[in-house]
């Protein structure tokens, strides 16, 4: 890659130079140059792309039939993979629906706890609920494998909320609801999905005054994987 790029890089600097009083047979000589070094890095782009889809195809394949076969670990640790993989292609992509990060999120790098965490899934970075408020869309949270489970934010001091969004990987609930406190006790329910079919879910409901926001789960998208979020973001408005 590194000489492609330096005859690219050299092509570049000719072609600097052209608009200058140069001779024609040079002038040739840079075009053939600059054509051979264009489809170069063409063919290099080509070539990683099609590498790039090959292996997402055999992952999945993967998945697939470690998940028939009851392995359902392996199934995750390798879709844990294939996430990692599909995540680097979009720091070069247009950015996701649910980018850029908005900067008024009340949970942004809150204090939280969680029933728990995803183990020996072959999970990177390891799942830990703080991978929920950390404003980062490429690190997630993943559950236990079980319907019950939940995580809470401190949000440090009561605010005002009314907005609750959850960016969710390839596991997302099916079923869920938030729930607000002002002591950390006496819990009211603000917003219940039902019909969760993830990427980003954003649930409104009237302001309402509360230090702590609680995410209950009801229902996994499929009870062979556990729930796993990207991002919990709570906002005022
Ligand atoms: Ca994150």
């Amino acid at each position: 890659m590194n000489a492609i790029l330096a005859i690219w890089m050299t092509a570049i600097s000719l072609f600097q130079v052209e608009s200058q009083e140069i001779p024609q047979e040079a002038k040739k000589a840079i075009d053939k140059y600059k054509a051979s070094a264009e489809s170069a890095k063409k063919a290099y782009d080509a070539a990683v792309l099609r590498a790039r889809e090959q292996v997402t195809k055999d992952l999945k394949t993967l998945i697939q039939s470690e998940t028939a076969k009851g392995n359902i670990d392996v199934a995750f640790a390798v879709k844990s993979k294939l996430g990692e993989i599909q995540n680097e292609d979009t720091v070069q992509a247009p950015p996701r629906s649910e980018s850029p990060v908005p900067s008024n999120n009340l949970a942004l790098n809150k204090a939280v706890t969680a029933s728990g965490s995803a183990k020996g899934d072959g999970v990177t970075p390891p799942s830990r609920p703080e991978n929920a408020v950390d404003g980062n869309n490429g690190t997630s949270w993943a559950t236990n494998h079980k319907d019950k489970e939940w995580v809470i934010v401190d949000l440090g001091k009561p605010e005002t909320v009314s907005r609750v969004e959850i960016a969710w990987e390839a596991a997302y609930a099916a079923e869920y609801t938030i729930e607000a406190s002002l002591n950390g006790k006496i819990w009211a329910e603000v917003a219940r999905k039902a019909d969760g079919q993830g990427g980003l879910d954003v649930l409104k409901f009237p302001p309402t005054k509360a230090r702590w926001i609680r995410w209950n789960g009801i229902k996994r998208y499929k009870t062979e994987w556990p729930y796993n979020m990207w991002e919990f973001r709570v906002f005022g408005n």
